[in-house]
């Protein structure tokens, strides 16, 4: 699908806001309940650090439509300059396998909030996490066809300001079907026992966007999972992860809600050595465009986001700007 075929025409917004009636019911069906997931449900994801969800939870005119719009912020480059809009693609001999990544697409298309399933996505966070977990932020990848590059192996959490702490977990939404060819996601069972494991970064030479964990786990044991387009994975933040590459002839998108506990700083200081000098490139774009009045626009996006809430983003910068204080007399 091009991004002039997405789902803006009129008729496929009518067919979307069919489906999406269909799907408030179900939507109302799931708000009766707080804990959406049963005990079995919950021992699994806390033995595991993950757990699939077979059965859609989303329907496929929904999934449609918010496929579409993904593509389109994706490939419309939206959030490019705001270092938002990036590859975690890697070279293989001459041939780039791309995987573009759009973070924070609800900052961009505030629609995708509308989505059925965000609700339910909030009460199972609150289930597994407790009654202090907040959206932390989207993000959606979309695996080309036949070239869409791996994922590599990583834990969320080894994106985290090293400094804080807080629980996290992630729902992954398949948007198209996952097949063994298409893209799947593979976890390693009980790896979120581990502890944050040794990552390095991972991409284009020069501009490498992701990080890969290199050590301290067995890949053997990966399990992959292939889903259905609408079904769900959900992953705690520090279970070791990765996607195979897409080598089949249609797209793979994903859309991905991650949770968190509030963030706390940490009595005691620690780095993670691949972030220095990760997302070069993609930082210095982000700090060009603040600098260049994109500061103003950011603050209102902010604002207006229902991402972590307002109590959260401003707790997170107080602690942000006393730890770098505390930092700065410590390196006295
Ligand atoms: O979709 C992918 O390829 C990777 C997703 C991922 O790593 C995540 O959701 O944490």
């Amino acid at each position: 699908m091009t991004a002039s075929q997405t789902s803006t025409s009129p008729l496929a917004a009518s067919e979307t806001s069919a489906a999406r009636e269909t799907s408030a019911d179900t939507l109302l069906a799931r708000q009766a309940s707080t804990d959406p997931l049963t005990a079995d449900q919950v021992a699994k994801y806390r033995a595991q650090g993950f757990l699939v969800i077979e059965e859609p939870q989303i329907s496929l005119s929904e999934c449609n439509w918010c496929r579409g719009l993904l593509s389109t912020l994706i490939r419309e480059g939206r959030g490019r300059n705001e270092g938002r809009n990036l590859d975690l693609g890697i070279m293989d001999g001459d041939q780039f396998l791309s995987s573009p990544q759009i973070l924070q697409p609800s900052l961009y298309s505030a629609e995708l909030r509308t989505l059925s399933y965000r609700p339910a996505a909030l009460a199972v966070a609150k289930q597994l996490l407790g009654p202090d977990a907040t959206f932390m932020g989207d993000q959606a990848i979309l695996k080309p066809i036949r070239t869409g590059g791996p994922t590599p192996w990583h834990q969320d959490e080894a994106f985290r300001d090293p400094n804080f702490e807080c629980k996290e977990l992630s729902i992954w939404i398949a948007l198209s079907e996952t097949t063994l060819k298409s893209g799947p996601m593979r976890y390693v069972p009980e790896s979120h026992f581990l502890g944050v494991l040794p990552h390095r970064t991972y991409g284009k030479p020069g501009d490498d966007n992701a990080i890969e964990c290199y050590t301290g786990f067995d890949a053997a044991a990966a399990v992959v999972c292939p889903i259905p387009a609408g079904s769900m994975i959900i992953h705690d933040g520090r279970t070791v992860h990765g996607a195979l590459p897409n080598t089949s002839e249609g797209e793979r998108i994903a859309y991905i809600l991650q949770f968190s506990t509030p963030p706390v700083a940490r009595a005691e200081y620690r780095e993670y050595p691949w972030l220095k000098g990760f997302r070069k490139n993609m930082l210095s774009r982000r700090a060009d465009w603040l600098l260049r009045g994109g500061i103003f626009p950011e603050l209102l996006r902010i604002i207006r986001s229902d991402r972590h809430s307002h109590r959260h983003f401003i707790s997170l910068f107080v602690q942000r700007k006393i730890n770098a204080l505390r930092n700065r007399f410590r390196n006295k």
